[in-house]
């Protein structure tokens, strides 16, 4: 209960959670947070693989009985680290904050049927992947056709993910109830903004499973069309990446200033970076499709302009959360022009992860300009650029993000102390250089033309030396990035799970770190127009839906019949 009382926002609720609904929404967020993560350590481990198959190492031969193909492994790389890690920790995650925000109980039954429903889900797609039946990559694109558990365990997945929203509005309401005329505290804006964002991104991949692959695959259609289904995914596919990032967004804005000794500088402009990214993120799926034929010209132009408004939104946030944490460094004692990046406590763990993660989004960044323009997308489109471009953002924005996070948020979920925090340091440090030279050195050869989804390590020796020989040295050094990348997993769950199994000790029970803010909400113009968040989401589905009907339409005036087939 102290732990928030510090923040102003929360201080001024009125109604007060009692501490046995704390203690019941933790076990809710900590139970979504060990499941996630549990994913993530399985999903991690493929990824090695993955890492030496690019070196031109072979490791399946070995794994015969649990990985018969090595994209059935990257199937299962995709899915339980993409969808299953983030969608659990995430979903916990934006009902728990803002509950403590508002010191409002959520609702419970809710929470728990969200979690019920998302781990019966997750339990079907695992079982169709794990017999083999469903190596179509976390893309699933038809017509390659897995089973219907797949599929259908994808569609309950995705649904849970949804039902936060209900909560996280329904808490709003209560509060906006009990304080007329102020507005939302930030964090619970962000949680309604990212889960409002999320329904209208879920619209294309929600129908594209439930009327195109889910009768398919149950045999109630003999054919399909791919080209509609791969335009409803990427509806879906684009988006989805802000609502992985967002959620980290939430640390670097709201929690970050205070752990690393300082104050959000400005309330209003995160509000404003939240609502542009929801604006842009959500017609603009079809970037990933330039290549794609029966798409017009003037479509993939106008999605390659909207795209790169997301400049704007993202911008704000680097120089919002730069000078939050030049505030901090400078309060610490940090001099001269860059003695406050020195002076960050580099010490904490947890403040080390999120500062790295910062870094290299910057890289992942800048080649998400490459991909995004039409034109010079067609360089590294389909290559190794790809996947290297996406570990720096999903990687460490989110993965990195959450991993610094569990530093402080498992103390204070189990109130017992983080076990071996010399080593939470070196597994963020060993997790961020190996992320980066694999990610260097992935971008390096796909430039090079190394093309992503490749089993290149069981090419006969001679011939990958032929083909990829050029590039061997990037393709090692992908190898060795995966490996130091690993033993940077390796040490953090060490830590993970040495906290949650080790001794209790009420001193350990750390605060959420909401931080205060130098320029607040009162009196801001932005923070008034922001607060009719029902506004802003009617307006993006109207964006959403202009560009949209016309990419639709022709695809559905002349569909295409595909038979499903498999080639694993
Ligand atoms: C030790 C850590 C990791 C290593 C070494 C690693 C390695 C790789 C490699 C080499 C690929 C490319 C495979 C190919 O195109 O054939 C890949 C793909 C992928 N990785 Fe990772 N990865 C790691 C962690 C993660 C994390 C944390 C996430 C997300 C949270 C993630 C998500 C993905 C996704 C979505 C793909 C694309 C799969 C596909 O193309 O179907 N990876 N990974
Ligand atoms: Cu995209």
């Amino acid at each position: 209960m102290s732990s928030v009382m510090t923040h102003p926002a929360a201080a001024a609720a009125a109604a007060v959670t009692v501490s046995q609904d704390v203690a019941a929404s933790k076990r809710l967020l900590l139970t979504f947070w060990v499941t996630g993560f549990c994913a993530l350590l399985v999903g991690i481990s493929i990824g090695v693989l993955q890492g030496a198959n690019y070196a031109g190492l072979n490791l399946y031969p070995y794994l015969a009985p649990f990985l018969k193909t090595y994209y059935q492994g990257l199937t299962m790389h995709g899915v339980l680290n993409a969808f299953v890690f983030t969608f659990f920790t995430i979903s916990g995650w934006l009902i728990y904050l803002p509950s403590r925000e508002l010191q409002l109980r959520p609702n419970m039954a809710l929470g728990w049927f969200t979690y019920l429903l998302m781990l019966v889900g997750t339990l079907m797609a695992a079982y169709a992947m794990l017999d083999n039946s469903s190596s179509v990559l976390y893309t699933f694109y038809p017509p390659l056709e897995g089973s219907p558990y797949f599929y259908l365990g994808i569609t309950l997945v995705v649904v849970a993910s949804l039902l936060p929203l209900i909560v996280v509005l329904d808490m709003r309401a209560r509060w906006k109830r009990a304080h007329p005329g102020q507005v939302t505290p930030l964090v619970t804006f962000m949680s309604a903004t990212i889960l409002l964002m999320w329904v209208l991104a879920a619209i294309g991949a929600a129908s594209e499973a439930v009327l195109l692959l889910d009768p398919w695959s149950l045999g109630l259609t003999s054919t399909v069309n791919p080209l509609l289904a791969r335009t409803l995914f990427w509806w879906t596919g684009h988006p989805i990446v802000y609502y992985w990032l967002m959620p980290g967004y939430i640390s670097i804005y709201a929690l970050l200033p205070r752990q690393s000794g300082g104050k959000l500088v400005s309330d209003p402009l995160a509000r404003l970076a939240f609502l542009l990214l929801m604006v842009f993120s959500v017609p603009v799926g079809t970037h990933h499709q330039y290549t794609d034929p029966g798409i017009a010209p003037v479509i993939k132009g106008v999605v390659t302009a909207l795209t790169l408004s997301v400049a704007i939104p993202s911008l704000i946030t680097a120089f919002t959360v730069a000078l939050s944490l030049e505030y901090a460094g400078r309060r610490r004692g940090g001099k001269g022009l860059m003695g406050w990046w020195t002076a960050l406590p580099w010490r904490d763990p947890s403040v080390a992860a999120q500062v790295l993660a910062l870094v290299s989004f910057i890289f992942g960044g800048a080649g998400g300009i490459v991909n995004a323009s039409w034109q010079l997308d067609n360089v590294v489109h389909n290559t190794l650029w790809i996947p290297a471009h996406f570990h720096l953002t999903v990687g460490t924005m989110t993965t990195l993000v959450f991993m610094g996070v569990s530093f402080w948020l498992l103390p204070h979920l189990t109130g017992r102390r983080l076990f071996a925090p010399r080593l939470a340091l070196w597994s963020v440090w060993l997790w961020f250089v190996g992320l980066m030279v694999w990610g260097f050195a992935g971008h390096w050869a796909g430039l090079d033309g190394v093309p992503r989804r490749a089993w290149i390590s069981a090419l006969p020796h001679a011939q990958y030396m032929q083909l990829y020989g050029e590039v061997h040295g990037a393709l090692i050094m992908v190898g060795i990035g995966g490996v130091i990348a690993a033993l940077g997993a390796i040490a953090f769950f060490i830590c993970f799970f040495g906290t949650l199994f080790g001794r209790r000790d009420e001193q350990a029970m750390h605060a959420i770190p909401f931080s205060d803010t130098i320029t607040g909400p009162e009196g801001s113009q932005i923070a008034r127009l922001a607060e009719h968040l029902g506004f802003w989401t009617v307006a993006t589905l109207v964006i959403t839906l202009a560009v949209y009907i016309p990419t639709l339409w022709p695809m559905i005036m002349h569909p295409i019949h595909a038979v499903g087939f498999r080639v694993w």
